[in-house]
Formats: structure tokens, C-alpha cells, sequence
């Protein structure tokens, strides 16, 4: 038998506690969302609020973002597949790139790792592609490698037709500032020469009739995300996904640049209320009716969503020390990354918890209860102590994600 409970309940917050209630919860938002998980439970029951907890916290993997490349042949598509989805490393999964014209049918490409992200690749040739699957892509990228094409000009206008969103990306910028400075080895003037570029680009776009803004103009370094606008092209697919697929995208991207990881850490922390809420459901001998994992599960498999998200878990820094040339162990050793242990396993985990939680550091919180229903207590004591536990774990593996980042950064410098 499984509890049904329908019942008032309250959910009172005391007036002084507000400050530190706001301190826990970080984001207004989160102390709605809590209050319509409160609704949920009122009017549907636990095990309604249980089933609707675990799919807000597994929905971002039910969607597919899918972006289309189109662009001439040698333009830099696969290339910029290779850099967005990081296969660089990953011989069999990469795109194919080369200097001949390869890709002849539309073939799509995902990380393994990752698999929510889908980068679909347009031979270089023809706009002759079925009209109607243009809906299928959530965006589109117009790649060239100099000046626009009839083709790349043709498919903007078709795209532009059915209202899809579309940007141009102009790869091999490294090539041109280089040869620019070659040839006026006086003159030469970096910001100059990105401005005529995308100047070029936005007058042929508007002779066309083509409604873009330079700030739609990427210039790029496939193989450099740290300079040009790599980032600022990330950032803008990001905001620009609509906003139930948003924390899919940003959930399948590298951690390997800034921007990518604060935006990660951004949703990680908008999740924290929703997966404590869900460990304390059911606390001890009620949680076997919810078919769930156990309490700590659900803790322990978050901390691993976070080390995986963020780039520092077992597989993520084998690779990355693979890049550095160094083994795992001294790489972890050298950074002083700490969540590996805490996570190493169930054991460790149930272990450092319990020390977290009857720390003083969890003493100085509001004094938040869930609600009792039909005197049967539904939550563990625990709600805002795993919250506070979650957060500093994000806490840690943010520090180390930066660190790593670093690192490496000054590792690819030398
Ligand atoms: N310097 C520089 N080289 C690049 C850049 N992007 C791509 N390349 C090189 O340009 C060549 C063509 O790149 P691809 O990514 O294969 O081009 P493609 O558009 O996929 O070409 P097709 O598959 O034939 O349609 C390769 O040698 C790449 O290494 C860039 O931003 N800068
Ligand atoms: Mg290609």
C-alpha cells in the first residue's frame, strides 16, 4: 500500500527567519517552486509529488538541441563541430575533417558523453534539402571561411522564411590576422581587421535583405574557444535556446571555458531545493513506498552529476591529464581535488555527510520544517541541512573545476 495522503498542510515561515530563509534558498524562484511542490503534495499526494520530483530533475535529458551547419566545403563545419562537442581527443566520434570535400548527406554528431547536444553537418553543396526539415533544428549556423556564398545566402533566406534562429560564423580569423599582418607588417591593427571582416559580412546581409545585427557575426579560431568569439557564440546559443531546453543545452556542453562553467553552476544551484526536497521525501521507513532510491542516493548521484558536469570526474581527468601529459594521480594530487574522495564511493559519501551535518556549519540556518501530513511526517528533519550539504559540495567542485581550468590553460601557454 502506498500513502495517499490529501490533507491541509501549513507551510509557515517565520517573519525573522526570512533573511536566513532567503540566505538558504539564494533565488526567490527557488522558495516558489517550493511552494507549488507544497501545492503538488496538498492536492495530488507524496507519491504524485515524489514522480513529479523526479522528473523536473531528469527532464533536461529528455530533450535534444539540435543545431544544423551549413557552409561550403573546407569552410570549417567540422571543424567547429569538433571544437563545440570537444572530440578533439576522440578519433573514432570526431567529424571528419580535411581538405577535401568529404561530407556528401546530412550526418549528425554527438558527444557520447553528452548526448542531448546533436550537430547536424550540411554538405557543402546545393540548398536542395527538403524544406520542411528545416523545422527540425533549433538553430542554425551559417559557417564561411570568407566571403558569403550564393548557397550560404540562399539557405539564410530560407531559413530566415520560417522564422528559425540563424547566425553566421566566420572561421579561420587566425589565418586572416595573420596574413594581414604579413602583408603590413606596419600597419597592421587587429581590431581593424575584425571590424572590416564583419563589416563585409553585414553589408552583403544587408544588400540581401538579410535582418541580422553584427552581434549575430562570430568570428573564429576553431581551434582556439578561448579567444575571438567562441565564447560569446556559446553563450549566445545558451540564451537564445528556448527555455525548457535551455538547462539540456547548457547540461551538454564542455565545462572547458568560463562562461560554459558558470552557466552550469547556475543551473546546479537552481536545482538544489528540488533534489533536497526529494531526498527528504519519505524519510526512513516511508521511502520504500516511493520506489526511490534511498535518501543518500539521491544525494550521492547529484554530487556525481556535478563532477561529471563540471569536468572533474574519473573519465573527464584521465582525459585532461592525458592532455597534460601527466597521470591521474598526481594531477589530482597537484590541484588538491578533494571531491573525488568524498565521492569515491556510497561509504565515503554517507560518511562525509553525516559529518557535514552535524557540523556547526549547518547549525546557523532558519528553522524550516516541511510539513507534517495527517501527523504522519512526511520529510526528513534533514530538508535544509541537505541543502546546505549540496551547496558546499557544488562550492568544492566549482573550485576545483576553476582550478583545473586554469591549470590547463597555463599548460596549453608553456
Ligand atoms: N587556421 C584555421 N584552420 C581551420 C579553421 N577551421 C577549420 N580549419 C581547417 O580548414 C580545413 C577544412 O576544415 P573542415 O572543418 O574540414 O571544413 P568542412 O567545412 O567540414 O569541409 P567539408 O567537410 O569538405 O564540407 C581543415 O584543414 C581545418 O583544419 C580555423 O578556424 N582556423
Ligand atoms: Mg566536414
Amino acid at each position: 500500500m502506498q500513502p495517499e495522503l490529501h490533507t491541509e498542510t501549513k507551510n509557515e515561515t517565520p517573519d525573522d527567519d526570512n533573511d536566513k530563509m532567503a540566505k538558504l534558498f539564494g533565488d526567490t524562484r527557488n522558495m516558489v517552486g517550493l511552494n507549488k511542490y507544497m501545492t503538488t503534495l496538498r492536492e495530488k499526494g507524496p507519491t504524485t509529488l515524489n514522480r513529479k520530483l523526479e522528473y523536473d530533475l531528469d527532464k533536461w535529458r529528455y530533450f535534444e538541441v539540435k543545431i544544423a551547419v551549413v557552409g561550403s566545403s573546407g569552410s570549417g563545419k567540422s571543424s567547429l563541430i569538433n571544437a563545440v562537442l570537444d572530440l578533439k581527443t576522440r578519433q573514432e566520434e570526431m567529424a571528419d575533417v580535411g581538405v577535401i570535400e568529404k561530407t556528401t548527406t546530412v550526418i549528425s554528431y554527438r558527444n557520447k558523453d553528452r548526448p542531448n547536444l546533436v550537430f547536424y553537418d550540411f554538405p557543402g553543396v546545393g540548398t536542395n534539402y527538403p524544406k520542411h526539415t528545416y523545422f527540425d533544428y533549433d538553430f542554425f549556423l551559417i559557417v564561411s571561411k570568407d566571403k558569403l556564398s550564393e548557397n550560404d545566402l540562399l539557405f539564410a533566406r530560407e531559413i530566415q522564411k520560417r522564422e528559425k534562429k540563424f547566425y553566421f560564423v566566420r572561421t579561420h580569423i587566425d589565418a586572416t590576422l595573420r596574413n594581414d599582418k604579413r602583408s603590413k607588417p606596419k600597419t597592421h591593427n587587429e581590431n581593424m581587421v575584425k571590424e572590416d571582416v564583419k563589416n563585409a559580412i553585414f553589408k552583403t546581409l544587408s544588400r540581401e535583405a538579410i535582418t541580422k545585427d553584427d552581434c549575430h557575426i562570430f568570428l573564429l579560431d576553431n581551434y582556439e574557444k578561448e579567444k575571438f568569439d567562441f565564447k560569446r557564440l556559446l553563450k549566445t546559443l545558451i540564451m537564445n535556446t528556448p527555455d525548457y531546453k535551455r538547462q539540456t543545452l547548457t547540461l551538454s556542453l564542455a565545462a572547458d571555458v568560463e562562461e560554459t562553467i558558470n552557466e552550469k553552476v547556475e543551473v546546479l544551484k537552481a536545482r538544489i531545493y528540488t533534489v533536497a526536497l526529494h531526498a527528504s521525501l519519505g524519510s526512513g521507513e516511508l521511502r520504500p513506498f516511493f520506489e526511490s532510491d534511498t535518501n543518500e542516493a539521491v544525494l550521492y548521484k547529484e554530487g556525481n552529476l556535478y563532477r561529471e558536469q563540471l569536468g572533474i570526474d574519473d573519465k573527464s581527468l584521465k582525459k585532461t591529464s592525458e592532455v597534460m601529459s601527466i597521470d591521474m594521480e598526481t594531477l589530482e594530487a597537484n590541484l588538491h581535488l578533494q571531491t573525488h574522495m568524498i565521492l569515491i564511493s556510497m561509504e565515503e559519501f554517507i560518511n562525509w555527510m553525516s559529518v557535514r551535518l552535524s557540523s556547526e556549519a549547518t547549525e546557523d540556518i532558519a528553522n524550516y520544517t516541511l510539513p507534517d501530513v495527517e501527523g504522519i511526517t512526511l520529510f526528513s528533519p534533514n530538508f535544509q541541512r541537505y541543502m546546505i550539504t549540496l551547496n558546499e559540495l557544488l562550492t568544492m567542485c566549482e573550485t576545483e573545476t576553476r582550478r583545473l581550468h586554469n591549470e590547463l590553460a597555463k599548460f596549453v601557454l608553456k
